[in-house]
């Protein structure tokens, strides 16, 4: 059998043993994409059961969550942790809370967090979990008790050396809070390297609030640099407006870029003036409400419930929302409008057709692993000043990030050309993760 029929009997029975998965189906199958290529240079990747243990968790953890609403009715959702892959440190990823998470969906997210881990250059392994829980509308009292049934199950799996959780959506600085309570009232010990995103005051990081936001800011400005001048005065659409998005708002505008239109589940709204940020956190950060309330209180914005934030014409485009956000009638607008850089801050936003139509037009175009690496990464930091018991300022640490988004960069193109696939941010990621998984794998024996 040959090399590459090997690889493929092995997506087969991808597809075979993980029935009903959808989202996990299209983040393996990206990713295979790539490994056709470099199994046609390296054949020894495809050995040794290599492949086959990559697509298999270590240990996939499903769990019931009762907990009591403010009117005394009992809820019980389902809690997630995919233990992914261990080969480069302890399991690393975020939370999610969303109606729409089930096992497959955070599969698709701890796979794609072994590669996107691996690109940081730091040492951290791969898993991500959540529960299909839907925070909206919800009591912080309500929030407080979920996130304690939560804990009370998943703190006998987590622990500093083992498997350390962050957010995610629906996950922030309140749930991490929390979570970490819980975690050291059961444990009778004060283990701060146990989750990341922690607050300031209490063993969390400077930064890593910021961090995913900004890093993908980095990375854009990078993918720029070269022939188009950086950011400076490009106009940004930005779609969600969440944590990362409200943070790739703030450094896109302190890089001279314009943000000119963002978005909630609920609808977009677009303000060429450039976004108003310290509204924009208002309504988000603090009140927790719907991003129509900001044309409400801007005149000259406008506020579009049904339609595609894609149809805005802009210079970059951000999608900082959620998976297939972005499909190929976006993707089309987008590049009839004119689009010339495209980065994911979600993870896997575009879909294979919108990726294809990118391609296809020449567009430059990061994936999430790449572009979005720098919150898992500035969690590595937290990691770091946890272990010393340090806290670095706001400067050194949004430099280290900076920096590390600079050599996610370069490390994506150097692989891309080395591979003769020059420019492919796509293939770049997937194989530089890839290679460096697969040589720790090998070191370590079959396990
Ligand atoms: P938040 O919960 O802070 O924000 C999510 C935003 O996306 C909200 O505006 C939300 O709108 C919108 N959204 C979520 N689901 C949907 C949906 N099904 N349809 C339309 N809009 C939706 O999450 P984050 O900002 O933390 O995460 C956003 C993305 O970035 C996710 O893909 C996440 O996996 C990824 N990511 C996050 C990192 C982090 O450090 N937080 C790191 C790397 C990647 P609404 O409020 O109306 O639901
Ligand atoms: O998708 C991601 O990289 C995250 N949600 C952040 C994970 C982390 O551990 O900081």
């Amino acid at each position: 059998m040959s090399v590459r029929d090997r690889v493929e009997e092995i997506y087969k029975q991808v597809l075979d043993r993980n029935a009903g998965e959808p989202e996990f189906h299209q983040a393996v199958a990206e990713v295979f994409e790539s490994l056709r290529v470099v199994v046609d240079v390296q054949p020894e990747y495809a050995d040794a059961g290599l492949i086959d243990r990559l697509c298999e968790p270590e240990r996939q953890i499903i769990f019931r969550v009762p907990w009591t609403a403010d009117n005394g009715q009992v809820h019980v959702n389902r809690g997630f942790r995919v233990q992914y892959s261990s080969v480069l440190g302890p399991y690393k990823g975020g939370l999610r809370f969303h109606p729409s998470v089930n096992l497959g969906i955070v599969k698709f997210l701890g796979f794609e967090q072994i590669f996107k881990n691996a690109l940081t250059g730091l040492p951290i392994g791969g898993g991500k979990g959540g529960s299909d829980f839907d925070p909206k509308g919800r009591s912080d009292a309500e929030i407080m008790r979920f996130c304690q049934s939560f804990m009370t199950e998943l703190h006998r799996h987590v622990g500093e050396y083992t498997d350390v959780p962050a957010g995610d959506i629906g996950v922030g600085g309140r749930e991490i809070g929390y979570l970490f309570g819980q975690y050291k009232r059961l444990t009778n010990s004060y283990e701060s390297g146990v989750l990341t995103g922690k607050g300031i005051t209490w063993g969390g990081s400077q930064v890593r609030r910021e961090a995913t936001g900004y890093g993908v800011a980095y990375f854009v400005a990078e993918m720029l640099k070269a022939s188009r001048n950086g950011l400076a005065d490009k106009k940004v659409v930005v779609s969600g407006s969440g944590n990362v998005a409200i943070y790739a708002i703030e450094k896109v505008q302190q890089l001279g870029g314009i943000p000119i239109a963002c978005s909630d589940s609920s609808g977009y709204v677009v303000d060429e003036k450039g976004i108003d940020l310290d509204l924009l956190k208002e309504i988000k950060e603090v009140r927790r409400g719907r991003i129509s309330e900001y044309a409400d209180k801007v005149q000259h914005a406008t506020f579009v419930e049904s339609g595609s934030i894609w149809d805005v014409p802009c210079d970059v485009a951000l999608p900082c929302a959620t998976q297939n956000e972005l499909g190929e009638d976006g993707a089309k607008a987008l590049v009839k409008n004119g689009v010339i850089a495209v980065a994911e801050g979600a993870n896997m936003p575009t879909t294979p057709q919108g990726i294809q139509v990118f391609r296809s037009a020449g567009i430059s175009f990061a994936p999430g692993k790449a572009a979005n690496a720098g919150g898992v990464a500035t969690s590595a930091l937290e990691m770091q000043q946890n272990a010393s018991r340090d806290s670095w300022s706001f400067e050194y640490t949004d430099e280290r990030l900076a920096a590390i988004m600079r050599g996610i960069h370069q490390r994506t193109i150097d692989t891309a050309d080395q591979y003769g696939l020059k420019g492919d941010y796509v293939h770049g990621a997937n194989i530089a993760g890839f290679v460096k998984v697969a040589n720790a794998m090998i070191s370590l024996g079959v396990i």
